[in-house]
């Protein structure tokens, strides 16, 4: 191995100063295995979450709870990859002082790809737990950036393992005997992830929850037993009109009032908010089947539906719900939530609910329904 001239030879660039085995390639395999799986499964997850969000028409409105699990999954994966990904920088980090720094065009081309692919993840890891506080420091939009800064860590992830291939190979299978040091460091390691699992998956998995001390959302606290994202005070819905009609557009356009609502056939549903930003919280719904209120309007069976809420401006303003949501005798205009009628953060007068859909879906304060 070449070293640096004798002038360069202090600090990080002294021979012998990453003595520690710990910053060899199997350390850095059997934890690149661990976040390479935590990171597929946040990627997928993602991909996942971003489509839904889109509204595509072939996506099915079942399983009632599948958008719960799988951004449950996404927000659990994509945090137990921040001390994955801690260790294993830290793990490697020594490559940062080889010497040379560039051994041929295509090692200076790695190196870069390296750059970018850590400061891809660093970002995107960081705007997602960023987001899971409701915490948005950024001028630019979070979920679009969130989804191409994704596609690059991804791109940048696969590009690394395909130059790495040879020592993830040579360095795949366990060595005995073990080295202790390893041991205890991996040891460490899966403890630090167990912890910042445990203490945050709570605010999805209900069985967590008693263990939920650091996840922003408890989902059990909250008026009528949810938490709130945007209030009403923060929507401007304090007060509805007492004249508030639910107008529902189509071939025969109706203007219901709240009395109407109730004298339709009422159906429960027991369904969660599944809040992109990764709490969520199951609740027993009652109130109007959605499929009732636009075969009343006339529409036809394969409609698409747009839902207006009565706030004045706001990112969920409108929502555009696919056929397949609207017909599913789970979607509901709800009326009322754990046996109450709704709270005025909670949607008052009317909201939607629908299975296997993301919170910001989920239209409160609804004022329009539009056969599309
Ligand atoms: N009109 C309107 N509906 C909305 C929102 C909003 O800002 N405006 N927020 C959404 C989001 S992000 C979530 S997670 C759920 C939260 O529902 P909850 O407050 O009843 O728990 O409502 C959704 N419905
Ligand atoms: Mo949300």
């Amino acid at each position: 191995m070449p070293t640096p001239p004798d002038a360069l030879r202090r600090g990080p660039l002294r021979e012998g100063t990453f003595s520690s085995t710990l910053h060899g390639p199997r350390t850095a395999v059997v934890l690149g295995r661990w976040l390479g799986a935590a990171l597929l499964t946040c990627f997928l997850t993602g991909l996942l979450s971003h489509l839904v969000q889109e509204s595509p028409s072939w996506l099915p409105s079942r399983p009632a709870n599948g958008y719960r699990l799988t951004q449950g999954l996404h927000v659990i994966s994509g945090i137990a990859a921040i001390p994955l990904l801690a260790a294993k920088l830290w793990t490697v980090y020594p490559k940062l002082f080889e010497w040379p720094p560039a051994r041929s065009v295509l090692h200076a081309l790695e190196r870069l790809g390296i750059a970018v692919l850590v400061a891809s993840m660093v970002l995107e890891l960081f705007t997602g737990l960023f987001n899971t506080l409701q915490w948005y420091p950024w001028p630019f939009p979070f979920r679009q950036t969130h989804f191409w800064l994704g596609w690059l860590a991804t791109g940048g992830l696969l590009l690394h393992i395909a130059a790495k291939a040879p020592q993830i190979a040579e360095h795949w299978r366990r060595v005995r005997p073990g080295l202790p040091e390893r041991r205890a460091f991996l040891t460490a390691v899966t403890a630090a992830v167990g912890v910042v699992t445990l203490t945050t998956a709570g605010q999805s998995v209900p069985w967590l929850r008693a263990l939920d001390l650091f996840a922003p959302r408890r989902p059990d606290l909250g008026s009528q037993g949810l938490p709130v994202n945007r209030t009403a005070a923060q929507a401007g819905t304090t007060t509805v009109p007492a004249d508030w009609r639910l107008t529902v557009d189509g071939p025969h356009p109706l203007r219901l009032s709240l009395a109407d609502l109730a004298r339709l056939p009422q159906y429960e549903a027991e369904l969660p908010i599944a809040c992109v930003e990764g709490w969520s919280a199951g609740a027993r719904w009652a109130g109007v089947r959605v499929r009732d209120l636009l075969d009343l309007a006339g529409a036809p069976a394969d409609a698409r539906l747009r839902v207006t809420s009565l706030e004045a401006d706001g990112p969920y303003r409108v929502m555009d719900m696919p056929a397949q949501y609207v017909r599913d005798p789970l979607t509901l205009l709800a009326l009322r939530v754990n046996g109450e009628v709704l709270n005025a953060d909670h949607g008052y007068p009317a909201r939607i609910i629908a299975p296997n859909r993301p919170g910001v879906l989920q239209t409160k304060w609804v004022a329009r329904m539009e056969v599309l």
